[in-house]
C-alpha cells in the first residue's frame, strides 16, 4: 500500500505554505503566529497518522496551543503513546515535513519519510485533538482536520481543552484495558480521578481557608470550574481571570508566566487577595503552575517550580520513609539552569539532583531515571513521575504497622492525584493543597524553607538567535564567538553571581537569567549580560537593553 498521493495532493493546496518562513519544532512544538500556522497544522495532521501507523495504530495525541505566549501567537505539539512529548528523533522530521515549499516537493518529502523511517501504510491511524481558547484555533483545528482526512486516519475531537487533559487522554485510550490502564478515556474520568484521590487525602484535615485561582483568562478557567465542583467539601476556591472569551485577554498581566518573570501579582489580584491568603496562577494551557502569598505586612511572595519541587519532594520522601521502602524507592529530583542555586543547594544536601536542558520533555526523560523522580522547571512546568517497578510495589506493599499503613494509603492515593503524563497545573496545585494541609502549611511556613537568591530574567531581541549555541544543559555558550568569556569575566565580580544565556525555543528572543545575592546586584549583572548579547548579535544600538 502506498501514500494515498491524490487525496493528500488535493488537499495541500488548500493549505499552500508560506513562502518566506521557516518554521522550527522547538521546545513545545511549532509556535508562532496563529495567522501563519494553516500548512503546519495541515501537516502535522498528516504526521500524526504517520506516527500512529508506525507505533501499529496507537492513538497520537495533538495540541493546539501556544500556551504561555501572547493571543495571537499559536503552536501546535504532538503527543506519543504514552503521554509524553513526541519522540525527538521525529521532531527535525517536522521540521524538514514543514518547510518543504511547494505540494509536489511536500508528497516527494514524505514519500522518501515513510521509506526511511519504514513505515507500514496499511496500518490503522487513531489522533486525538485538542485546542486552548485562542481565536485562531478553530481554523487551525480544521486544517488539521484536513491532514488527518487526507490519510483517512480516525480523529476524536476532544474539543477545548487543557493540554495537560489532553496528554491524559492519549494516555488513557493507549493503556484501556491493560494492566497500566491510567484511568477513563473521558474529561469526566481525569476529574474524578484527580479529586476522588484528593479528596481523601483531605479527609480530617482542618477546613483550608480559600484559594485563589488566577486562571489566566485561558482554558484553564473551563477546567477549574468543572474541577472545583469535585472539592465542594475539600477545597473552596476563588476563580479569577476567567475571562476566555474578551478579546487580547489571554496571558495579558496574569497568569504563570506573568507572575514569574514580573515576580509581582497579577494587577487584577491586588484588591482581592488578603494578608496571609495563598494564591496560584495558571498559564494559558494550564500547564504551568506558580503559587504565591501575602504575608501580615501585604507583601507579596512567590512559591515557583523550585519551591513546589522542595515542597513535593520532601513530603514523598518522608512518606517512603515511614512506610519502610526508603531502600527500595529512591527519590531523585531534575532541575534546568533555571533554578535558583539556593534551591539547587538545599535539594542537593539531601537527594541526587540532575540539570538538564529546558523543556519538559528534557526533565520528564531524566525523571524516569529515578524510582520516583520529581521536575519542575522554575516557571512552573512539571510533574512526578514513578517508574513501574515503583508504583507495582505501593500497590503492593504489605505494612507492618497502622502508621505505615496510612502513609501507604496516601502514597497510593498521591499517586492517582498526580497527572505523571506531563505538568499540570491543576493536578499540581491538588499536591501543593495536599502536602500544605498535611504539613499545616500556609505559605509562609513553605516559603521558609529556603530563601531564594534575588534573580533576574531578560529578554533580549536579536536579528537571528539562531547563532546562540548552548552546552553544559545550556550553561554555557559555545558560540557566538568569545561572549561566554566575556560573561564569565563579569560574573566574577558579583557575590553568588552566576548567569547564562540561551535562545528561546518558544519565542524569537533570547533569554539571560542571573542571579547574585543583593536584587539590585542581581538586576546590574543581568542588564550588562543582556547588553553584552545584543552586541554581540549586531543589535541596533539604539534598542540595547539598560
Ligand atoms: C514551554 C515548554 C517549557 C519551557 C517553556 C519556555 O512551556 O514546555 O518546558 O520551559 O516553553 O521555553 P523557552 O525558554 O525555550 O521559550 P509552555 O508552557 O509555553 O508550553
Amino acid at each position: 500500500m502506498s501514500l494515498p498521493v491524490n487525496d493528500i495532493r488535493r488537499l495541500s493546496d488548500l493549505h499552500p505554505k508560506p513562502q518566506d518562513i521557516n518554521y522550527q519544532y522547538g521546545t513545545a512544538g511549532f509556535r508562532t503566529l496563529g495567522k501563519v500556522l494553516d500548512s503546519v497544522l495541515f501537516r502535522v495532521g498528516i504526521l500524526a497518522a504517520l506516527r500512529s501507523k508506525k507505533l501499529d495504530g496507537k492513538t497520537i495525541g495533538v495540541m493546539v496551543t501556544a500556551s504561555h505566549n501572547p493571543e495571537p501567537d499559536n503552536g501546535v505539539k504532538l503527543v506519543d503513546p504514552r503521554g509524553e512529548m513526541l519522540e525527538s528523533s521525529w521532531e527535525s522530521h517536522a521540521t524538514v515535513l514543514a518547510n518543504t515549499p511547494s505540494t509536489d516537493e511536500f508528497i516527494s518529502a514524505l514519500q522518501d519519510f515513510v521509506k526511511t523511517t519504514k513505515i507500514d501504510i496499511s496500518k490503522p491511524a487513531r489522533v486525538v485533538y485538542a485546542r486552548d481558547t485562542r481565536p485562531s484555533g478553530p481554523a487551525l483545528v480544521a486544517a488539521l482536520e484536513d491532514g488527518l482526512k487526507a490519510m483517512s486516519a480516525e480523529g476524536r475531537n476532544a474539543g477545548v481543552t487543557t493540554t495537560p487533559i489532553l496528554h491524559y487522554l492519549v494516555r488513557t485510550i493507549n493503556t484501556k484495558g491493560s494492566k497500566e490502564s491510567y484511568g477513563t478515556d473521558t474529561e469526566e474520568g481525569y476529574y474524578t480521578k484527580l479529586s476522588s484521590a484528593f479528596n481523601k487525602l483531605m479527609v480530617g484535615r482542618p477546613p483550608r481557608p480559600p484559594l485563589v485561582i488566577d486562571c489566566a483568562n485561558g482554558v484553564g478557567a473551563l477546567a477549574a470550574r468543572v474541577l472545583s465542583r469535585y472539592l465542594v467539601n475539600s477545597l473552596p476556591v476563588e476563580l479569577e481571570n476567567t475571562a476566555i472569551d474578551t478579546p487580547g485577554a489571554l496571558n495579558n498581566s496574569c497568569g504563570a508566566d506573568f507572575v514569574k518573570v514580573n515576580q509581582k501579582l497579577p494587577p487584577s489580584l491586588t484588591d482581592l487577595l488578603g494578608p496571609c491568603q495563598r494564591g496560584c496562577s495558571l498559564d494559558g494551557d494550564a500547564d504551568r503552575l506558580i503559587y504565591f502569598y501575602l504575608d501580615e505586612h501585604r507583601q507579596f511572595h512567590m512559591l515557583d517550580g523550585d519551591k513546589i519541587t522542595t515542597l513535593v519532594a520532601s513530603f514523598i520522601v518522608e512518606l517512603v520513609k515511614t512506610v519502610g521502602l526508603s531502600e527500595k524507592l529512591k527519590v531523585g529530583v531534575v532541575q534546568t539552569a533555571y533554578a535558583n542555586g539556593s534551591s539547587t543547594k538545599y535539594l542537593s544536601e539531601r537527594l541526587p539532583v540532575k540539570c538538564v536542558p529546558t523543556g519538559v520533555k528534557h526533565l520528564h526523560h531524566a525523571a524516569e531515571q529515578y524510582d520516583i523522580g520529581v521536575y519542575f522547571e522554575a516557571n512552573g512546568h512539571g510533574t512526578v513521575v514513578f517508574s513501574q517497578p515503583a508504583q507495582d510495589l505501593i500497590f503492593s506493599h504489605q505494612p507492618s504497622t497502622p502508621t505505615q499503613l496510612t502513609a501507604l494509603t496516601h502514597l497510593q492515593n498521591i499517586l492517582n492525584v498526580i497527572n505523571q503524563t506531563v505538568g499540570d497545573a491543576l493536578s499540581d496545585m491538588l499536591l501543593v493543597e495536599v502536602v500544605l494541609a498535611h504539613k499545616s502549611y500556609g505559605g509562609a511556613e513553605w516559603d521558609s524553607l529556603y530563601t531564594d537568591l534575588p534573580n533576574r530574567l531578560v529578554k533580549v531581541v536579536v536579528p537571528d538567535r539562531n547563532i546562540f549555541k548552548t552546552v553544559d544543559a545550556e550553561r554555557r555558550l559555545v558560540s557566538p564567538g568569545a561572549l561566554q568569556n566575556k560573561i564569565d569575566e563579569l560574573v566574577t565580580k558579583y557575590s553568588e553571581g552566576r548567569s547564562f544565556v540561551r535562545p528561546s525555543g518558544t519565542e524569537d528572543v533570547v533569554r539571560v537569567y542571573a542571579e547574585a545575592t543583593t536584587r539590585r546586584q542581581t538586576d546590574d549583572l543581568a542588564f550588562r549580560v543582556a547588553g553584552l548579547v545584543y552586541d554581540e548579535a549586531g543589535g541596533d544600538r539604539s534598542q540595547r537593553p539598560k
